[in-house]
């Protein structure tokens, strides 16, 4: 079954009841047992929610997984996996993630006894130098959150077998749609299902989605222990969002592609980071590993003031965090989304002052780059 096909339909049956073709939203907090012991498979709601389970259903069908959860958010999902590890245990992480998860690995799992080292994971020498006898697992971002550096998913995924190391994916950026980590050795994928899965900024939510048994009980059993689901409503937003992610996937990455080029050509554009353009350091790995960019693009202007002035002056786009919403996005990573990283590293990592992100949705591209040419021609 094709990937479009998957997404309409999979882990989603007419509602046994009433035949409804799109799955109901059960808000409910409870099932009525028919007696004691014997239940038509959900107890309560926390554990189990047939909403949810559809969406589960469907994104462990587009991951190639055999299991997968849903969560409050994408930092809960993250959580849920870090938390498969114990106290003194070593998380290798690529050193340019999403702010958020720096700052939880950073600032609350440190503290409790959890061990990091992070390291640019382009590199897979520097991976295994960082390798010691309580390494656990290799956390990885790809394309990495803003600057839109590759990790190599099978080579990581060599190296893991080799130490016995979960490798884990943030595919937040590509959704499954581009690129399925699973498939080329990954252990488990992690999303951000607020973004483009969902697509359509009115969701906050996560997913984790993996293949080993004994790994998949233990995520379910931290899903209904710690408790952080993804509620009725929100499963339904996102398996409703789901059911065009080819088609926004397709266009996102037709936009991606011309604004990218768009902003390359300009003068007062210093410098562009985005995976489908040749200039990427990753350009042939992009190729290898994904089956599109995406729409995701960084860029720098040269300093705060002209960041300012441009993220101030755009009309179309909208200042916000976030992305992979429908409509096109634009933010200042330095101090919003990577606020919590420390300046010295953000300028090491080249999250520059200057720096602006684009999430480039799917309006009529020629909108989108008629507002970016205006805000950028009044830049000093
Ligand atoms: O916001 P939440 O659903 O909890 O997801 C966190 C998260 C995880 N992984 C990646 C790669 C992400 O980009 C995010 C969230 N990112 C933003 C809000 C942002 O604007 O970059």
């Amino acid at each position: 079954m094709g990937f479009a096909t998957k997404a309409i339909h999979a882990g989603q049956d007419p509602d046994p009841t009433t035949g409804a073709i799109i799955t109901p939203i059960y808000q409910t907090s409870t099932f009525v047992q028919e007696r004691l012991g014997q239940h038509k498979g959900f107890e309560y709601a926390r554990t189990h929610n047939p909403t949810r389970l559809a969406l589960e259903r469907n994104l462990a069908a587009l991951e190639h997984g055999r299991f997968a959860y849903c969560f409050a958010s994408g930092m809960s999902a993250i959580t849920a996996i870090l938390m498969m590890l114990k106290e003194e245990e070593h998380c290798i992480v690529s050193d340019n993630t999403y702010g958020g998860t720096f700052r939880l690995f950073d600032k609350v799992l440190k503290p409790l006894g959890l061990r990091f080292s992070y390291v640019n994971t382009c590199n897979i020498d520097e991976i295994r130098s960082a390798v010691c006898p309580q390494t656990k697992m290799l956390f990885i971002e790809t394309p990495t959150n803003p600057i839109m550096l590759l990790t190599d998913i099978a080579a990581a995924a060599e190296l893991c077998k080799d130490y016995g190391l979960k490798l884990v994916v943030d595919n937040t950026f590509m959704s499954p749609y581009f690129q399925q980590p699973l498939k080329l050795g990954a252990d488990i994928v992690v999303h951000s299902t607020t973004k483009f899965l969902n697509g359509h900024s009115d969701s906050v939510g996560g997913a984790v989605i993996l293949n080993d048994e004994a790994d998949a009980e233990h995520i379910s059993f931290l899903q209904n222990s710690v408790g952080a689901i993804l509620s009725p409503f929100d499963s339904w937003l996102v398996l409703r969002g789901i059911k065009t992610l080819a088609v926004r996937m397709r266009q996102h990455e037709e936009n991606g592609r011309a604004v990218a080029n768009f902003l390359v050509e300009h003068p007062k554009v210093k410098k562009v980071f985005y995976p489908g353009l040749e200039i990427h350091p990753q350009y042939e790995l992009a190729k290898r590993q994904m089956s599109g960019f995406g729409s995701m693009i960084s860029f720098d202007v040269g300093s705060y003031e002209k960041a300012a002035q441009f993220l101030n002056s755009v009309q179309l786009c909208s200042l916000a965090e976030s992305l992979g919403g429908v409509e096109s996005l634009v933010c200042h990573p330095a101090s919003m989304t990577h606020a919590s990283v420390p300046t010295e590293e953000r300028k090491r990592l080249g999250i520059t002052d200057g720096l602006v992100r684009i999430s480039v949705g799917i309006e009529d591209v020629e909108d989108i780059i008629a507002d970016l040419s205006q805000a950028l021609d009044r830049l000093s």
